[in-house]
């Protein structure tokens, strides 16, 4: 929002840390960029590149897109002794393939959406975490748009940032699809009374397994929705899935400043002293969840077999 470029790597890392820069898949790129910053600046000192990944990497624990396009421009920066414009080419390369993934598994995951579907999705999985065609949970339903099906979206605001009416319900509007916001306590209600088909929503990080790291809020979501019998994906890729963590319970979930809950925008909304607790992420088991919608197509239960399988073949 207030800031108008980023000059440095301690910039980028605090505009990552403060969330003006937010969603796994632009911190994932924001790190790929911030490796070639640090190589540009230091004329391809690697030394000071593993140092400028490190402190990035520090930033935000649960998103691995941000640790895994680090760790490849990272290792880049050794096979070629720092070459800086090796490294401007590969974090090139690491946003087309991005947003390659993010229109194919829009495409894959349109296929789930019928015409008439109302669809929920939660906090903001859309293009400006993705900088291209719709990022992933929007990309679904944009590409759903686009086939002509005639659908409506509720956007589910998330306390404290409010990322569903501040940026889901804006790119919703910008690609013309029909929505409703509502908050993240109301959508018990609106699947009890029948109001939503479909969820699908973005995930920082999938493990092993298929349990997923997603926004806080997630988990709840996914429970009503299997008491309700309501179908639920997230839309990710093949990259935001951790092999090396085999489940949910292994992932780090951030712990953020809880100041951001007893706070607004800087205005408070709790009494001076309040405690209160603010885990930035949470974990749906597999168990709650339809698919998991990929660039390669959609993977179902067994998720661990599944999962395994698009492991051999991709390499991302
Ligand atoms: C945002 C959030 C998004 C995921 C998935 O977290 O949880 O739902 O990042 O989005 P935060 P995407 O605002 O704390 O970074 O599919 O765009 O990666």
């Amino acid at each position: 929002e207030e800031i108008q470029s980023i000059a440095s790597i301690e910039e980028l890392a605090e505009a990552i840390r403060s969330m003006m820069i937010r969603g796994s898949g632009a911190i994932g790129l924001c790190g790929a960029y911030g490796v070639y910053l640090a190589a540009y600046e230091s004329k391809g000192d690697v030394e000071k590149i593993r140092q400028a990944g490190d402190l990035l990497k520090s930033t935000r624990p649960t998103a691995v897109n941000l640790m895994k396009t680090v760790d490849e421009m990272v290792a880049t920066a050794e096979s070629t002794q720092g070459d800086v414009e090796a490294l401007e080419q590969k974090a090139v390369e690491i946003i087309e393939r991005q947003l390659e993934f993010e229109y194919q598994l829009g495409k894959y995951g349109a296929e789930l959406i019928e015409d008439g579907d109302t669809i929920m999705t939660h906090c903001h999985s859309g293009a400006l975490g993705g900088a291209g065609y719709g990022g992933r949970a929007l990309s679904v339903i944009r590409a759903a748009h686009e086939q002509g099906k005639n659908i409506h979206v509720f956007t589910c605001e998330t306390r404290p940032y409010l990322q569903g009416a501040r940026i889901t319900a804006y790119e919703l509007k910008k690609f013309g699809i029909p929505h409703t916001l509502i908050t993240d306590n109301m959508s018990g209600f609106c699947m009890s009374t029948g109001k939503i088909d479909k969820i699908v929503v973005g995930s920082d990080r999938v493990s092993a397994n298929g349990d997923l790291a997603n926004k806080v809020g997630t988990y709840m979501h996914a429970l009503a929705a299997k008491e309700n019998g309501i179908p639920f994906y997230t839309a990710t890729s093949s990259h935001t899935i951790d092999f090396n963590t085999p489940s949910g319970d292994a992932i780090e979930v951030e712990m953020r400043n809880a100041d951001e809950v007893t706070k607004i925008k800087g205005v408070r909304i709790a009494p001076e002293g309040t405690n209160a607790l603010y885990p930035s992420f949470d974990i749906t088991p597999n168990k709650l969840i339809s698919g998991i919608i990929t660039e390669t197509g959609v993977i179902t239960a067994p998720f661990e077999q599944n999962l395994n399988r698009l492991n051999k073949k991709v390499n991302v």
